[in-house]
């Protein structure tokens, strides 16, 4: 008997510094509500999709930069979006800022939550890749503060078993890590869920802006493709206080193959049935880990983090 799930992105359309927790909740759940009404009983949303992607702003006043962080999940505002799931029974992945405290000290991190069809959490996730930089740059068209907000993440690359399947999750610029992908692969993942906020414009070297999304998609499909896994991409795009994000959210098959992808810039559900067998002639032959790969030889993969040419 084959294993088939309906699952869906919801992509958000922009979310201003004006706008509030309530606003872009009522958004979310309108979300939720679609791509229920699609057959879906997942549906993936993306890296902090309760705010506008704070980030780009350069901020000296700890409060000021509290303000974009949640202290509990759910909380008042969220509490909606949690409600409806569990009424609808359907599943989400959920991006948003975290602020907690560990041994007495404030941790940030940019963090996403496995939420169950009953509402409840079931895994969490602290992005790890944090892109950017911490200091002030006065003459970049806008900032990228990922490294200066944020903490990098202490959870690890994990799994969890949820509706029959094996979910993994990862935010952003995680996904063009190879190493993302394969740690979920080893553990037997069938499902990585991920959000992003990725510009238009690269800060740090001009590059044509068509390459941003061709980066983008390289990076889901070959995740996919090299450890049979679904990849589930959402993105918050268009202008953002006139800042403009690359949309292309994204459902992307075990052969690497683009199953759904939005079409716009703004708030769109896609959905699509995941065949979680599909992989499974992959599992088998080319990408057969316990079969063909070589740990003896991946030894710098974890001892050298830079690049270094000793010849
Ligand atoms: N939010 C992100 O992680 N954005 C990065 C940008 C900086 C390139 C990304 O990988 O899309």
């Amino acid at each position: 008997m084959s294993r088939k799930m309906r699952a869906a992105v919801a992509q958000l359309g922009p979310i201003h510094r004006v706008d509030s927790r309530d606003a872009v909740v009522r958004r979310l759940v309108t979300l939720l509500r679609e791509a229920h009404g699609q057959g879906a009983c997942f549906v993936v949303f993306p890296e902090l999709a309760l705010t506008t992607f704070f980030p780009r702003w350069w901020m000296t006043d700890q409060a000021e930069i509290d303000r974009y962080f949640e202290r509990e999940m759910p909380n008042t505002a969220t509490r909606p979006l949690f409600e409806a799931a569990k009424e609808l029974g359907i599943g989400f992945y959920l991006g948003y800022a975290e602020l907690t405290e560990e041994r007495g000290e404030a941790r940030h991190y940019n963090t996403s939550i496995l939420v169950d069809p009953a509402g409840r959490i079931v895994g969490r996730y602290r992005k790890i890749h944090l892109p950017g930089h911490s200091e002030h740059l006065p003459q970049a068209p806008f900032q990228h503060l990922e490294k200066r907000y944020f903490d990098v993440g202490n959870d690890g690359f994990r799994v969890w078993r949820m509706m029959d399947a094996v979910f993994g999750m990862c935010i952003c610029n995680d996904r063009r890590w190879p190493e993302t992908y394969r740690v979920m692969g080893l553990q037997g993942v069938e499902i990585v869920a991920l959000g992003y906020n990725t510009p238009v414009e690269n800060i740090h070297d001009r590059e044509p802006e068509h390459l941003r999304m061709f980066h983008h998609l390289l990076s889901l499909q070959a995740g996919a493709y090299q450890n049979a896994a679904w990849v589930l991409a959402a993105a918050k795009c268009g202008a953002e206080d006139g800042f403009v994000m690359i949309g292309g959210s994204a459902i992307v098959a075990p052969t690497g193959e683009i199953a759904a992808r939005a079409l716009t810039e703004g708030d769109e559900v896609i959905a699509t049935t995941l065949d979680l067998e599909l992989g499974d002639y992959l599992r088998r032959a080319v990408f057969n880990f316990a079969k063909h790969r070589r740990i003896e030889h991946y030894n710098l993969i974890t001892s050298r983090t830079g690049a270094k040419t000793e010849v």
